[in-house]
C-alpha cells in the first residue's frame, strides 16, 4: 500500500534523468561562478545551489532505485556500465561532501579543505557525464515541457530547499550547525587577532621572505608618471575594516592599514582611458579591478595593528573588501593601470609559483 503510493511520486524515467542533468548542469555552473561572489548581494547564488544540490539527492535515489539491478546483476552490464558506476560514485562523493557540508562539518577532511574535495569531486562528475550520455543519452519526449512537469520540479525544488532549511535547524539545535557563518557557508577564523588567521596559496604560490631593502613597487601603465616606491615610502596612513573571506571555507575580518590605492594613482596621474588596475605579486600571480573599485582598495602594510606576516603578504597585500580571498593579492610589487580587462589573469593564478 504504502509502496504504490510511492511508486505513484515517482516521475516518468525520462523526466528524472532530464531533471538530473538539468540540475548538475546548474551545481557545475553555480558553483563555479560561487567562487567570484564575494557581496551578500549574491547570497542566492550560494542558497539556490544547496537546494537544488538536496533537490538532487532525491532525484538520484529514485533514480538508483530504478537502474539498481542493472549494476548489481553483473550479466546485465554492457560497455556503458563502468561509466555509469564511476559517475555514480563521483556524483555521491560530491552530493555527500556538499550535504556534509552545509550541515556544518568541518572544514577539512583528511588534511584536506572539504570543501576544495567537493569541487574537486563536482568538477570531476562533469566530463564522466557527458561520456556517461554517449552510451545513455535518450532523446526528451514530450512529457519535458508539460505543465504537470513543470509542477513536478517545482516540487522538487520546494522539497530541496525544505530539507536544506530543516538540516539546519537540526544542526542548529544538536548545536553543531555554528551560528559564524557567512552567507558564502565559510566558517570564522581568527577575526581581530593580527596575523594568527591561515596562511593560504590559491595553487603553488610559496616565495621566499621579502627584503625591505631590495623590494620596490611600481605603478605603471595608463599613467601620467611611472612611480618607484620604496619600503620607506609607504606611510600607512589609511584604514578599511575588511573580511577575507577564502573560497576553501573560512573567512576572517580584520582592521587593515596601509596606502589607499586612489592616494597612488592620485599621485601618478591617470591617463585618459585608464579603466582597470592590476595588482601583480613578486610570484607573477595578479588580479585586476576596475578602476573605481581599485581607488578604494587598500594596499594593506598591518593588520589589527601588527605588521602583517610573510605568509600574508608582507610588505604590501590587497585587501578588496567584497572580494574573495584569491583575489586579494599576497607580496604586491606593481600596480598597473590598463585600458582592458585582464583575462589572462585567470591562468596565472593557475601556474604562479610553479616553476
Ligand atoms: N600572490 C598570491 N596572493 C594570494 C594567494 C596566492 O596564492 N598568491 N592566495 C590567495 C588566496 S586563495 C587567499 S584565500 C588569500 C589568503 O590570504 P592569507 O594567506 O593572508 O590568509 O590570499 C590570496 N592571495
Ligand atoms: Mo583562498
Amino acid at each position: 500500500m504504502a509502496r504504490g503510493a510511492f511508486a505513484r511520486l515517482v516521475p516518468p524515467p525520462r523526466l528524472v534523468d532530464w531533471a538530473i542533468l538539468g540540475a548538475v548542469c546548474f551545481e557545475v555552473a553555480s558553483g563555479l561562478v560561487s567562487l567570484t561572489v564575494g557581496m551578500p548581494g549574491g547570497a542566492w547564488l550560494f542558497d539556490l545551489h544547496a537546494v537544488v544540490g538536496f533537490s538532487l539527492v532525491v532525484l538520484l535515489a529514485w533514480k538508483f532505485r530504478r537502474v539498481h539491478a542493472r549494476v548489481t546483476e553483473r550479466s546485465l552490464w554492457d560497455g556503458g556500465t563502468p561509466v555509469s558506476i564511476l559517475l555514480a560514485t563521483l556524483a555521491v562523493g560530491a552530493l555527500a561532501t556538499g550535504v556534509y557540508w552545509a550541515a556544518s562539518g568541518p572544514v577539512r577532511v583528511a588534511g584536506w579543505p572539504l570543501l576544495m574535495v567537493h569541487m574537486g569531486l563536482g568538477l570531476l562528475v562533469a566530463p564522466v557525464l557527458l561520456w556517461h550520455l554517449r552510451h545513455r543519452f535518450r532523446l526528451p519526449t514530450r512529457e519535458l515541457s508539460s505543465r504537470r512537469t513543470a509542477l513536478q520540479y517545482g516540487t522538487l525544488l520546494v522539497g530541496g530547499a525544505l530539507a536544506w532549511r530543516l538540516q539546519s535547524l537540526v544542526g542548529s539545535a544538536l548545536g553543531v550547525a555554528g551560528a559564524d557563518r557567512r552567507f558564502t557557508g565559510s566558517k570564522e577564523d581568527g577575526s581581530g587577532e593580527g596575523n594568527a588567521f591561515p596562511v593560504t596559496s590559491w595553487v603553488a604560490d610559496d616565495p621566499d621572505p621579502i627584503d625591505p631593502e631590495t623590494w620596490t613597487l611600481a605603478v605603471t601603465g595608463r599613467v601620467e608618471t611611472d612611480l618607484t616606491l620604496e619600503y620607506p615610502d609607504i606611510s600607512p596612513d589609511a584604514g578599511q575594516r575588511a573580511v577575507l573571506d577564502c573560497t576553501s571555507g573560512w573567512y576572517s575580518d580584520h582592521d587593515w592599514r596601509g596606502v589607499r590605492v586612489g592616494e597612488l594613482l592620485d599621485e601618478a596621474g591617470l591617463a585618459d582611458d585608464a579603466r582597470w588596475v592590476r595588482f601583480r605579486s613578486v610570484t607573477g600571480y595578479r588580479w585586476s579591478l576596475p578602476i573605481e573599485e581599485a581607488r578604494e582598495a587598500l594596499l594593506a602594510s598591518h593588520v589589527d595593528g601588527e605588521d602583517l606576516s610573510h605568509g600574508h603578504g608582507f610588505p604590501l597585500r590587497l585587501v578588496a573588501p567584497g572580494r574573495r580571498g584569491f583575489q586579494w593579492v599576497k607580496w604586491v610589487t606593481s600596480v598597473e593601470v590598463t585600458r582592458n580587462r585582464d583575462l589572462g589573469q585567470w591562468v596565472a593564478i593557475f601556474v604562479s609559483g610553479l616553476d
